[in-house]
C-alpha cells in the first residue's frame, strides 16, 4: 500500500517555512496532497485560487521531490479529504509552544473522527520565525518578503503591492 499523507494549511501565501515542511514531508510519504483549506479563524489575504496557483508554482520552482498533488477544500471536515485520497496521516509543522497548543486538540479530534495520525515535523531553524501573518504583514506595508517566500510568491506581491488583492 503506497503511504499517502495531506499537508493541510491555509498557505495565505506560502512560505519558505511551508516550502520546508513540503519538501521534508515529501520525502517520507510515497504521495502528497497539498491542500489549502480555509481557516474560519483568519482573515485571508489572497483568494484560495489564487493561493493554489502560488503553491503549484513554488513546488514546481522548488523542485520538490516525489508525488505532489496541490488542491484545496472548502466543504467538511479535513478527515474526510484524507479519507477520500487514502491518506492516513496529516502532517503539520511545529514552530512554538503557540503551534502545539493550537495543533493538539485537532489532532485528538482528527484521531477519533476517522483514525487519522497528525505527523509534526520540527522546521529548518533557518525558516521557524517565518509565518504567512508575517509576510502579509511586511507586504502590506511595502516592504521586502523575498527572504520568507518562494520567488514565485515574491513575484506576485511586489506586482500586487500597488493593487488590492
Ligand atoms: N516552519 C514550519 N512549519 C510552518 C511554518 C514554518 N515557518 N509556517 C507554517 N508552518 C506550518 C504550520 O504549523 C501548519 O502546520 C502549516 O504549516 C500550515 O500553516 P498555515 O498558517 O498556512 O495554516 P493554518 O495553521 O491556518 O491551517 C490550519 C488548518 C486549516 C490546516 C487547520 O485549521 C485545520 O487543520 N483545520 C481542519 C478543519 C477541520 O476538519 N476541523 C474539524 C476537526 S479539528
Amino acid at each position: 500500500n503506497p503511504r499517502i499523507a495531506v499537508v493541510p494549511g491555509s498557505f495565505d501565501p506560502p512560505t519558505f517555512g511551508h516550502l520546508d515542511v513540503i519538501r521534508r514531508a515529501a520525502a517520507l510519504y510515497d504521495e502528497l496532497h497539498v491542500l489549502v483549506v480555509h481557516n474560519p479563524d483568519k482573515a485571508a489575504m489572497l483568494p484560495i485560487a489564487q493561493r493554489l496557483a502560488l503553491l503549484e508554482q513554488s513546488i514546481e520552482e522548488g523542485d520538490v521531490p516525489g508525488k505532489v498533488i496541490v488542491g484545496s477544500w472548502s466543504v467538511g471536515l479535513l478527515v474526510d479529504y484524507a479519507q477520500e485520497v487514502g491518506a492516513g496521516v496529516l502532517v503539520k509543522g511545529i514552530r512554538s509552544q503557540l503551534d502545539v497548543a493550537y495543533e493538539t486538540p485537532m489532532a485528538v479530534v482528527n484521531r477519533h473522527l476517522a483514525g487519522i495520525e497528525t505527523v509534526f515535523l520540527l522546521p529548518e531553524p533557518s525558516h521557524a520565525l517565518v509565518s504567512s501573518s508575517l509576510v502579509r504583514q511586511v507586504a502590506g506595508l511595502g516592504g521586502d518578503v523575498s527572504p520568507y517566500v518562494p520567488p514565485a510568491v515574491a513575484r506576485f506581491l511586489a506586482k500586487a503591492s500597488t493593487n488590492d488583492f
